[in-house]
C-alpha cells in the first residue's frame, strides 16, 4: 500500500457496527461482499455489499430458512453460527459455517447471488473443529482448514472428506486459541493466516507462509502481525481477520474488535463489530498497525449507502433483514399480515428468561442511541427490550393499564418500577448514553427507560446500569439486540423507531 491509496479524509471504524463479529469477505469486480457469525439467532449469517469497502448496506442473511438453520432450545446462546468463511469461486459463492447445535456441525452452502437464496447445506461430517476455512489449490481441489489449527481435503459437492486431517502451523508458542484460519495464494507464497490469543483482550493476529497451502508453514518474523492486548486504545480485542485485495492492488484486512467503555476492567456492550484496516506489504510479509476508530478513507471514490430510516412501520409483508429472533421466527407467532401496518407477536415462552421466547429485535450499533415504538396491549402482555441472552436483560413491558420496568441480572430478577397508564397503545422509549466517569467502578453507559405521555414529554421510569448488559458480565461471544417481545397473549406493535448519533461519516 503506498500513501496516495489513502486520502486525506477519515472515515469511521467499525465500518459495520454492533454485534457483527469473525468478517469475512471477498470481492467480485467492484462489489465486495462480507458475511458474520449470528449465534442463536434466526435468521442467520447477516451479508453486507459494499462498493468502496466503507459503507456497508445488509443485503440478506444467508440462512433464512428452517432447512438450512437449526436452533432449537437445547442450543444455548452463545451457541448455533460461528465464524463464517466466504469465498468466491468457479462462478458462485460458496459460505462455510459451523453451527454449535447437537447434530449439526460444519455446514456449506452455495449461491450465485450473495443476495440469496442460498442452497441448502452440504453436511461435513467428516469435519471437526470450528471455524473452517474454504481454498482451491492449484489443481483445483478444495482445502477445508479449521480452528487448531488443521486441514483436510474435502469434495464440496459431497461434504466427503478425502484423507485424514494435518496438523498445520498453530501460531504462537503457548499462545491460546489458534483459530480463524484463512488461506490465501499471494504471489509466490501460501499465506495461513490465524488469530490466536482467544477473542479477549490478548487477542491477535498472525501469519505463517510456505509454498504449497498444505504446508510447511513459515512464521512471520514480526507476529503477531494485529495486537491491541496491554495498550489503552480505545479499540481493543483486534482480532479475527481476513484479507481483501482491492481493484487498485492495494490490500485490506477486515477484523473484529469491541469498544470497552467506563471505569476498570472496560466493559463493551455493543459486542464485537467489524473495523477496517490498510495493510501494507514489506519483504513479502503484511504490516498493518494500530486499528483507530477513524482511518484514512481510500484514496477511490466514497460510495456511501443509503442510510436506514430511523422509523420501521411494519408495512412490508416481510420484514427488513436487520430484524433478528431467537432460535426461530415461525409465522404464527410473528407476522406483520394479521393486522396491516403492525407487527403482531403471539407468546410462547412465558418471559425473555425462556429459549423460546418470541422476540424481534435489531442489533444496538452506536454507543448512544434512543428507541421508542407503540404497543397495544390490549390481548396480551409485551413490550421493549434490550437483550444481552436469557439471564441478562431489561425490559419495559405493558399490560392492563400499567407500565412495568423489569430487569434480569443473572440469577436475579426484579421489577424495578411500574405505573398506571391509560387504556389503549402506549408508546415505550429508551435511552441509550454513555456515562460520564466518576471513578474506576463508573459502569460504561445508562440505560433509561419511560412512556411518553399523549403530549410527546417522556416521562422516566427507571435508569439502570449497562455494564449488567455487557459481555464481560454476561459470558458469550454476543451483544445487545434491543426488540419487541411479548410474554402473555398477542401483542401488536405499529411503529419501531431506532435513532442514533453515530453514523459512518467522511471529515
Ligand atoms: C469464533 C472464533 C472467535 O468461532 O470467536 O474471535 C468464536 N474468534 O474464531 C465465536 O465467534
Amino acid at each position: 500500500m503506498s500513501e496516495n491509496q489513502l486520502s486525506e479524509a477519515l472515515v469511521a471504524n467499525p465500518i459495520i457496527p454492533g454485534l457483527h463479529p469473525d468478517p469475512s469477505v471477498c470481492r467480485v469486480g467492484d462489489d465486495y461482499y462480507l458475511v458474520c457469525s449470528s449465534f442463536e439467532y434466526f435468521p442467520g449469517v447477516p451479508v453486507f455489499h459494499s462498493r468502496d469497502l466503507v459503507h456497508w448496506r445488509q443485503i440478506g442473511n444467508a440462512l433464512d430458512r428452517p432447512g438450512q438453520l437449526r436452533l432449537t432450545t437445547d442450543t444455548p446462546s452463545s451457541a448455533g453460527i460461528y465464524a463464517p468463511t466466504l469465498r468466491h469461486h468457479d462462478g458462485r459463492f460458496w459460505l462455510i459455517v459451523t453451527n454449535v447445535a447437537k447434530g449439526e456441525g460444519n455446514l456449506l452452502f452455495t449461491a450465485t447471488d450473495p443476495a440469496g437464496p442460498w442452497s441448502d447445506p452440504v453436511r461435513l461430517s467428516g469435519i471437526k473443529g470450528i471455524d473452517p476455512d474454504l481454498a482451491w489449490d492449484e489443481d483445483g481441489i478444495c482445502l477445508c482448514t479449521t480452528a487448531g489449527v488443521s486441514q483436510v481435503r474435502l469434495d464440496p459437492s459431497t461434504g466427503e472428506t478425502l484423507g485424514e486431517p494435518r496438523p498445520l502451523w498453530s501460531g504462537g508458542v503457548d499462545a491460546m486459541a489458534p483459530e480463524a484460519p484463512h488461506l490465501y495464494r499471494i504471489g509466490a507464497y501460501w499465506y495461513l493466516l490465524i488469530a490466536e490469543g482467544g477473542t479477549e483482550r490478548g487477542h491477535a493476529v498472525s501469519i505463517a507462509r510456505g509454498t504449497s497451502p498444505s504446508g510447511p508453514f513459515e512464521p512471520c518474523p514480526h507476529n503477531p502481525v494485529v495486537t491491541h492486548r496491554g495498550t489503552n486504545r480505545p479499540v481493543q480485542n483486534t482480532g479475527h481477520a481476513d484479507l481483501v485485495q482491492a481493484p487498485d492492488g492495494s490490500w485490506w484486512m477486515v477484523l473484529l474488535a469491541v469498544r470497552p467503555r467506563g471505569g476498570t476492567p472496560g466493559w463493551h456492550v455493543l459486542g464485537r463489530e467489524t473495523f477496517l484496516a490498510p495493510v501494507e506489504w514489506v519483504d513479502g510479509w503484511p504490516v498493518v498497525g494500530e486499528v483507530p476508530s477513524e482511518l484514512p478513507a481510500p484514496a477511490w471514490p466514497l460510495v456511501p449507502q443509503p442510510a436506514e430510516p430511523v422509523r420501521d412501520d411494519f408495512d412490508l409483508t416481510e420484514l427488513r433483514p436487520q430484524w433478528i429472533s431467537v432460535r426461530d421466527r415461525p409465522v404464527e407467532h410473528c407476522t406483520t399480515k394479521e393486522r396491516a401496518g403492525w407487527l403482531t407477536l403471539r407468546a410462547r415462552g412465558a418471559s425473555l428468561d425462556e429459549r423460546d421466547v418470541v422476540f424481534v429485535g435489531r442489533r444496538q450499533q452506536h454507543l448512544t442511541c434512543a428507541v421508542r415504538t407503540r404497543v397495544d396491549p390490549a390481548e396480551g402482555r409485551g413490550g421493549l427490550a434490550v437483550r444481552l441472552d436469557e439471564e441478562h436483560h431489561y425490559e419495559i413491558e405493558a399490560s392492563d393499564g400499567e407500565v412495568r420496568l423489569l430487569a434480569r441480572m443473572g440469577p436475579l430478577r426484579t421489577v424495578v418500577a411500574s405505573r398506571s397508564v391509560p387504556a389503549g397503545p402506549v408508546v415505550l422509549g429508551l435511552r441509550v448514553s454513555p456515562t460520564p466517569a466518576r471513578d474506576a467502578r463508573t459502569g460504561p453507559d445508562t440505560l433509561t427507560f419511560g412512556v411518553e405521555e399523549p403530549d410527546g414529554t417522556f416521562t422516566e421510569l427507571g435508569a439502570l446500569d449497562g455494564r449488567y448488559l455487557s459481555t464481560e458480565v454476561a459470558g458469550g461471544f454476543t451483544g445487545r439486540v434491543i426488540g419487541l417481545y411479548a410474554a402473555a397473549g398477542t401483542v401488536h406493535f405499529d411503529w419501531f423507531d431506532y435513532e442514533s448519533d453515530y453514523e459512518p461519516h467522511v471529515s
